[in-house]
Order: structure tokens, then C-alpha cells, then sequence
């Protein structure tokens, strides 16, 4: 046991040595040295302490205003062969990458402390959790980490046991964004990221480790780490269904996650609860069916749009003991962002907010809050088993086209609808917002490993012996001429969950299309909602020729993987095209002699 806790004690030692910090600290999670933390980063203005009357406990960090989103193109997966790392992937050869890294990392915590923070992502005794360690000069991270994560002795003592960690270094180094890198060696269980402070790119359990580090391991061990929520639903008759869902960042993940049934299904029982927000990892159990976890133990949620409408559950745990980063201030000390009522007198630099400097939040503001604090948590998110899932959604922000909701007709398909993804870029990263690109499954910007290798190792799952989910793609995001949504969305998406439910129990019909299954309009309860007339019409509609065209472009993304696409996802794209083609015939106009 000694000389697997020296191999941690060792890199630590080596890591001071490098980057010559004043002191180190070995992080134990306690309150005590929270409080400590806390004070000290009140002192030098880290955090601002917000109205304690209204908000106890809770934080406010500016972070460096050119330090506010995930950066992609700075973001490198480096494996030894370029290959492995796919076109979805920048890649640098390992050894230039440790090179370039380690020179901005030399000296770098000097007259800084350095934190060693031993994590689990998962349940601390999970057999389907890891550990990692991350070792900081911020303390903003500690902070950040012990909320979304296990962290502390627990975790230390589970690392002593198996002698299995992920490396993880991090500095905030100048904030510069020209000396910045967000470094992963998945061969080496191993991520380097310097230069900035933002949530994605520095608390390395989260993306870092749980979805690019994860992604690889768990395809070498035969498991499935992905950028999913699980959300329980129980029906009226007591039944609680478990869904995993993937959407790109900035989607409404945490929303769905929290939803609250409409008043007509919450009189009638329904009920939902929250085991995870982000992140899914999963594996098939002895009951062949597949049982995740959620490797987080907090939300670290986007805050505009927020409010009692769209999220009550969130708004609700985020009255205390929360951090929130780059939001603006009421002038009573209270965080504000667009979408909740008062008016902001700061904005997330802290000026006199003004409207012509555009919104008073940033708009990837976000909140750390212990998942704990949700109003929906449910205990099950601590069970080291896991919870078994019924349905997989995918879903993106599709304006045109793509129906409200279809189901894949079986998991080979499920796997072309979930790699055929697409969605309008959001504010969660740097570069342009609106504009629409290709991210299968919602791991565009965290697969580990090349696509055409991640698609195969889905369909791997279809396998005898296996009782694998039922696969859905949902759009909430459609829009009318007038360019207006279609649906209202939010609480209200309980409706189409409810009819994957019933398909689950093999209780709802379906109508067969060349893309997929479509409940008929009828099956989609809308009691008490206000449709614009004939919008749920046009919102199962399937537009044949908009299809050839979708299903020509997803051929033409996915032959970009070549060699390495699975021969059985160009079959089962070719299938689906030539469905689509045939449909188009049989209903074409009969053209006179
Ligand atoms: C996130 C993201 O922060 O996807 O979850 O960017
Ligand atoms: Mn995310």
C-alpha cells in the first residue's frame, strides 16, 4: 500500500519541484478548510460575499473577462497516433504537447499555494466510479471541486486502496489566453491544462477526466461515458423510469433534468426526480441492461435563463451555499441574470450595468451548487449500482426539420440518430453563437478518441444477451414561420416523455416513417396546453424532402470518418436513405404521359 500512495506522493513531489509553489496543501474536504479557503479568497476579493440575507453562503467570482468559456481550439488530445485522436479531436504528439505544456507550467505556483485535491467521480463506492487528482494553484477550483465532486479523505483513501488515479495538473497560470492549453494524454491517464480558470477547462474532473479521459477508458474496459442527465420519471402507476439524455451545452440539460410536471400530471402522480445533469457513465449489468451513475455530485449550471418559469428546482437550491460565476448584482447584493425579475445594478464585470454594453449576465454565467441542495434530488444518484435506463434521448437545437420527437426502430439505427446529431452553437464555448454544426451525440467537444471508433464502439453494445435502451431524438427547439417555438417546452416536455414511456411499457402505438417511429398527434397529450392551431401537426411532420437532403448530409459528415466508420453505420445510413427515397416516390405525384 506504501508504495502505491508514494506514486502519488512522488508526482506531487515532482509537480512542486516543477512548478516551485510557497506551500502545499493536501485538500481533505473538511468544512474547516472551506471556511479557511473562503475567507481568504473574500480577503483578496476571489469571491464577494452576496446578501447574506437573501443568498447565505453563497459566492460571487468574476472570472478574467476574456476567461469565460470552454475553448476548443486550445484543447488537444494527444495520443500517440494521430489516428487515435480522430479529425474530431486536435492532437498533438505527446511529447511536444508535455514540452510545450511544461515550459508555461515551470515556476509558475511560485508565491501561490498548491492544492492537491484527491477526487471520485461517482459514489465513493461505486465499482462503476474512478478517482482522479487534481492538483491547483486556485483556490476558486477547491472550492469549485468540493461541490462537484467527492472530494477529500474519502476519496484519498479509495486511491490508497486501488492505487488508481487520473493525473490531473492545473494552473491559472497569467489568464492569458496566448499562454493557454487544456492538454489530455489518455494513454497516460493524464491531463495538463494551463492558463485559465473557467469551470470546463479547470475543474478537471468534469469534461476533462469524466468525458475525455472516461471516454477512452471506457471503451478499452467496455462502458459508455458520456455527456448525458439521467432523470427518473415515475408514472402514475408507480413505475420509475430512468433517461439518459445527451444535448449539446447550453440546451437545456439541467432543465430537463429538474423538470416539474404541469399541474394536470402532478395531480395525477407523476413525479420526476434528478440524478444527474451532465454526465453519464454507464455499463451493461448482470441483468444485461445498461446501469449508470452520475460521476458528479454538483451542477455547475448555465444561469441566464434560470427562473421560476423554466427551472424552479433550480432557482430553488440556489438560495444558499452556492457559488456563481460572472452573473450580475441587484443592487441589494443579490446575483441576477437575464430572465429573472428586479433590475441589475452591476453587471458581470462589475460596472454600472448598462444596456448598450449588452446583457447584465454574461451569458455563459454560471452556478456551483451541491446537487444535494435540488429540490428533485433523488438518493437513488448515491447508489453504487446505479440506476438501469430505459431510454436514451438525443436531441440538439434544430430549428427546421427535425420533429418533435421519433424514435430509432432499433439500437443500430438509435446509433446513426444519435451520430447524425446536429445543433446551433451556444454561448458554452468560445467562438460564434447560432450557427449550426455537426455534434454527434453531444461529444463534439469531448470524445476522446477518433468517431469512427466511438460508433463502433456503441454499436458493440448490440449484442445477444443485452436489453439495451429504446432510442429517441427530441427537438424542442423548432420553430413556425413567424420564428416563434413551435412548443412551450420546458415542464411541459413531461408530455413527450410520457409517450417514450409508454412506448417503453408497450403501451403506445407509432407510426412507422422512413425515419423512425412518430407518435400520431393524438398520442401527444396536450390538455391545458395552448397550441398555436395545428402546431403539434407540424411539429410530427415528417418533410420527406428535407430528409433526403438531411440524410445526404449526414452521409457525407460520417464518410469524413473513413477508414475507421463502421461498415454497419454506412449500411444503416444507406438504409435509411433509400427508405426516405422510396417513400418520396410512392407518394410523388403521377406524371401524366
Ligand atoms: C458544460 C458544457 O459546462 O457542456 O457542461 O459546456
Ligand atoms: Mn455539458
Amino acid at each position: 500500500m506504501a508504495s502505491k500512495l508514494s506514486r502519488l506522493d512522488q508526482w506531487v513531489e515532482e509537480v512542486a519541484r516543477h512548478t516551485q509553489p510557497d506551500a502545499i496543501h493536501w485538500c481533505d474536504g473538511s468544512e474547516a478548510e472551506i471556511a479557511a479557503l473562503r475567507s481568504r479568497m473574500v480577503e483578496d476579493g476571489t469571491l464577494l460575499p452576496l446578501n447574506p440575507a437573501t443568498h447565505p453562503n453563497c459566492f460571487l467570482h468574476r472570472s478574467h473577462p476574456g476567461d469565460v468559456a470552454r475553448v476548443e481550439h486550445l484543447t488537444f488530445v494527444c495520443t500517440r497516433s494521430r489516428e487515435d485522436a480522430g479529425p474530431n479531436n486536435h492532437w498533438m504528439d505527446p511529447a511536444e504537447a508535455h514540452a510545450r505544456i511544461d515550459a508555461l507550467f515551470a515556476g509558475c505556483m511560485k508565491g501561490r499555494t498548491m492544492y492537491v485535491i484527491p477526487y471520485c467521480m461517482g459514489p465513493i463506492d461505486s465499482p462503476l466510479a474512478r478517482c482522479g487528482v487534481e492538483i491547483t494553484d486556485s483556490p476558486y477550483v477547491v472550492a469549485n471541486m468540493r461541490m462537484m465532486t467527492r472530494m477529500g479523505a474519502a476519496a484519498l483513501a479509495r486511491i490508497e486502496r486501488e492505487g488508481q488515479f487520473v493525473k490531473g495538473l492545473h494552473s491559472i497560470g497569467e489568464l492569458d489566453p496566448e499562454r493557454r492549453f487544456i492538454m489530455h494524454f489518455p494513454e497516460e491517464g493524464t491531463i495538463k491544462s494551463y492558463g485559465s480558470g473557467y469551470g470546463g477547462n479547470a475543474l478537471l474532473g468534469k469534461k476533462c477526466h469524466a468525458l475525455r479521459i472516461a471516454s477512452w477508458q471506457a471503451r478499452q474496459e467496455g462502458w459508455l461515458a458520456e455527456h448525458m442527465l439521467i432523470v427518473g420519471i415515475r408514472n402514475p402507476e408507480g413505475r420509475t423510469h430512468y433517461i439518459a439524455a445527451a444535448f449539446p451545452s447550453a440546451c437545456g440539460k439541467t432543465n430537463l433534468a429538474m423538470l416539474i410536471p404541469p399541474p394536470a400530471y402532478r395531480e395525477k402522480g407523476w413525479k420526476v426526480w434528478t440524478v444527474g445533469d451532465d454526465i453519464c457513465w454507464m455499463q451493461p449489468g448482470p441483468d444485461g441492461r445498461l446501469w449508470a451513475i452520475n460521476p458528479e455530485a454538483g451542477f455547475f449550471g448555465v444561469a441566464p435563463g434560470t427562473s421560476a418559469a423554466t427551472n424552479p428546482n433550480a432557482l430553488a437550491m440556489l438560495g444558499h451555499d452556492a457559488i456563481f460565476t460572472n452573473v450580475a448584482l441587484t443592487a441589494d447584493g443579490q446575483p441576477w441574470w437575464e430572465g429573472l425579475d428586479g433590475v441589475p445594478a452591476f453587471d458581470w464585470q462589475g460596472r454600472p450595468f448598462d444596456p448598450a454594453r449588452g446583457p447584465a449576465a454574461h451569458p455563459n454565467a454560471r452556478f456551483t451548487v451541491s446537487a444535494r441542495q435540488c429540490p428533485s434530488w433523488t438518493p437513488a444518484a448515491e447508489d453504487p449500482q446505479g440506476v438501469p435506463i430505459s431510454a436514451i434521448v438525443f436531441g440538439g437545437r434544430r430549428p427546421s426539420l427535425v420533429p418533435l420527437v421519433f424514435e430509432a426502430r432499433d439500437w443500430r439505427h438509435g446509433v446513426l440518430v444519435g451520430a447524425a446529431m446536429g445543433s446551433e452553437t451556444t454561448a458554452a464555448a468560445a467562438g460564434a453563437v447560432g450557427v449550426m454544426r455537426r455534434d454527434p451525440m453531444a461529444m463534439k467537444p469531448f470524445c476522446g478518441y477518433h468517431f469512427g471508433d466511438y460508433f463502433a464502439h456503441w454499436l458493440s453494445f448490440d449484442r445477444p444477451g443485452l436489453k439495451l435502451p429504446r432510442v429517441f431524438h427530441v427537438n424542442w427547439f423548432r420553430k413556425g414561420e413567424d420564428g416563434r417555438f413551435l412548443w412551450p417546452g420546458f415542464g411541459e416536455n413531461l408530455r413527450v416523455l410520457e409517450w417514450m414511456i409508454r412506448r417503453v411499457e408497450g403501451e403506445a402505438g407509432a407510426r412507422e416513417t422512413p425515419i423512425g417511429y412518430l407518435p400520431e398527434p393524438s398520442a401527444i397529450c396536450v390538455d391545458g396546453l395552448d397550441l398555436a392551431p395545428g402546431a403539434l401537426e407540424r411539429l410530427l411532420e415528417v418533410d420527406l424532402a428535407g430528409w433526403a437532403d438531411e440524410i445526404e448530409a449526414t452521409g457525407a459528415f460520417l464518410a469524413e470518418l473513413s477508414p475507421r466508420l463502421p461498415g454497419a453505420l454506412v449500411e444503416e445510413q444507406a438504409r435509411v436513405a433509400a427508405a426516405i427515397a422510396a417513400a418520396r416516390a410512392a407518394t410523388a405525384e403521377p406524371v401524366d404521359a
